[in-house]
């Protein structure tokens, strides 16, 4: 070869090999053919109309009366809420004008069965969720349905709640009501939202209705049931209705992913995983199901030290290992944030906290949100997709939340930023590292009843006005940017501009 094509032989194949990085880049941060995006909302955090009809009182609408100072920010309630009770048509309305492919909604189960109970159904509760479904399928937008989003009937607390091992069957009962009659209508359905947070902080350290504290025990009675009463509903779908209404279904977890504080504490990390992910995702998407043996190791050793005859997590049966094992279709995924870890005890003994015997922390190198548990960590999220694909033999995944808490503003850049910056890990992880996640769905259409929160933690893409009796919503600069994006289904550039309030390092 002459020196001139030896030249141009480098040149050319540093060109193609440049270009053809580019590309597959570029690929990697395209959305899949089929893959669903959307937004998420639940019935509690928007519907209000808290005692219309017969609907009649969940423990939220409990929790928010009954007069406890400092409990709730503001002593906000959801009695009102975003009132998308009766601004549904508007809600639909915007998921159209932003474009979305799927709207993630949860049904309030007091709404549908007032006495808790099958004995009798409300037509009204029933006739509002049709008219929801029906207005989305008008305008195209697939629904995914959650049953229960933390605010069970109040009567079902009278009687111990999640601590009670009836809700298995009633809540049996409840999702074949549902499936019988709005099942004809979704395709994707979720059992139950987050237990390990309403386990933890409704029965355990009781900041969260129904604001039982019964740490130690309450959140693994609660635990236990959830899961037996996730694969209850499981087995009906698959048995009674999916025949002939060929459905999905899942469950919904809170996951985040953990960083050790010393680089060789693989110990901690590991810790972290099993009691976060693997409390749930181990019985039911692990080969041998079944809570994980770190865990019931733990919680077993800490027991007996504390002076109980036995471990404070209950045993299943190998019927029961069984039946919870596979229950599930898919993962969903609500991730938000990631923690740094180290060894340690939590104060509050005994709780699922402290039996971990780890300590959690945010790095201080991290920007924080509007909310003081979120802190913006990009690279958790690829990495926590990754390892949940590497455990439990790569199942299908839905993120069914993300999103971030910012200041009361319509030009919410930051938002985009955090959109775009964990977007991109998700599409890296999907496309590049075939994790097999097939939707994505941002936290939240509206800004709404933020729980403990109340009203002042905003994360929505559309702006609520809830000094406003009609609850006007104004579209963020986001809701725009997600036009962009399920216009040309890839990631879009931020825009430049200044950022506010979330998203620059806030110190702790
Ligand atoms: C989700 O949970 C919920 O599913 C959703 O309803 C909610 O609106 C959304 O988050 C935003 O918060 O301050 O110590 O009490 C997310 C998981 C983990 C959020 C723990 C709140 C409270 C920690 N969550 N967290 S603390």
């Amino acid at each position: 070869m002459s020196l001139l094509g030896g030249l141009l032989f480098v040149v050319s194949a540093l060109v193609v090999r440049g270009s053809s990085i580019s590309t597959i880049e570029e690929n990697y941060l395209k959305f899949p053919a089929g893959f669903l995006i959307g937004t998420a909302t639940a019935a509690y955090q928007i519907e209000g109309a808290w005692n219309v009809s017969d609907k009649s009182e969940n423990v939220w609408d409990r929790f928010t009366h009954e007069p406890r100072p400092g409990r709730i920010v503001n002593n906000d309630t959801g009695d009102v809420a975003c009132d998308s009770y009766h601004k549904y048509k508007k809600d639909v309305e915007l998921l159209r004008e932003i474009g979305f492919d799927v709207y993630r909604l949860s049904l309030s189960w007091s709404r549908i069965l007032p006495n808790g109970f099958a004995n009798k159904i409300s037509q009204d509760g029933l006739d509002y969720y049709k008219k929801v479904l029906a207005e989305l399928e008008a305008n195209g937008i697939e629904p995914l349905v959650t049953l229960y989003h933390w605010d069970h009937p109040q009567i079902i607390e009278d009687l111990g709640g999640w601590t009670n091992e009836e809700i298995v069957d009633y809540f049996g009962d409840y999702a074949r009501v549902v499936f019988r009659e709005l099942g004809p209508r979704v395709k994707y359905f979720c059992t139950i939202n987050e237990p390990e947070e309403f386990c933890a902080r409704g029965y355990g350290l009781g900041t969260k209705a129904p604001g039982k504290e019964i740490h130690g025990i309450g959140e693994y009675l609660c635990s236990h049931n959830v899961l037996k009463a996730h694969a209850r509903a499981y087995h009906i779908y698959d048995k009674e209705f999916r025949p002939t209404q060929n459905g999905t279904i899942g469950i919904v977890l809170s996951l985040s992913y953990a960083y050790p504080k010393d680089p060789d504490d693989a110990t901690s990390v590991e810790t972290h995983f099993q009691f976060n992910a693997g409390w749930f995702c181990h019985p039911i998407f692990s080969a041998s199901g079944d809570y994980p043996s770190l865990m019931k190791e733990k919680i077993a050793s800490a027991s007996l030290e504390q002076g109980y005859p036995r471990s404070r997590l209950p045993e299943f049966s190998q019927e029961w290992i069984e039946y919870i094992r596979g229950s599930s279709d898919f993962l969903g995924v609500n991730h938000y944030t990631s923690t740094l870890v180290e060894p340690g005890v939590e104060s509050v003994v005994p709780s699922v906290f402290a039996d971990r015997k780890i300590i959690l922390s945010p790095d201080p190198s991290w920007p924080r949100a509007n909310s003081s548990w979120l802190y913006v960590v990009p690279k958790g999220f690829g990495d926590l997709l990754r390892l949940l694909a590497k455990e439990y033999n790569n199942p299908v995944m839905y993120v069914t939340e993300n999103g971030v808490s910012a200041a009361e503003e319509t030009n919410d850049l930051n938002r985009i930023q955090y959109f775009h910056d964990y977007l991109k890990e998700m599409l890296l992880a999907m496309n590049r590292d075939g994790v097999n996640v097939k939707g994505y769905l941002a936290w939240s259409l509206l800004d709404n009843f933020e729980w403990t929160q109340g009203y002042s933690e905003r994360f929505g893409l559309v702006h609520v006005d809830f000094n406003d009796p009609e609850r006007k919503r104004t579209l963020k600069m986001s809701a725009n940017w997600w036009k962009n994006v399920l216009k040309t289904r890839k990631l879009e550039p931020v825009p430049a501009g200044p950022q506010s309030s979330c998203c620059t390092a806030i110190p702790v």
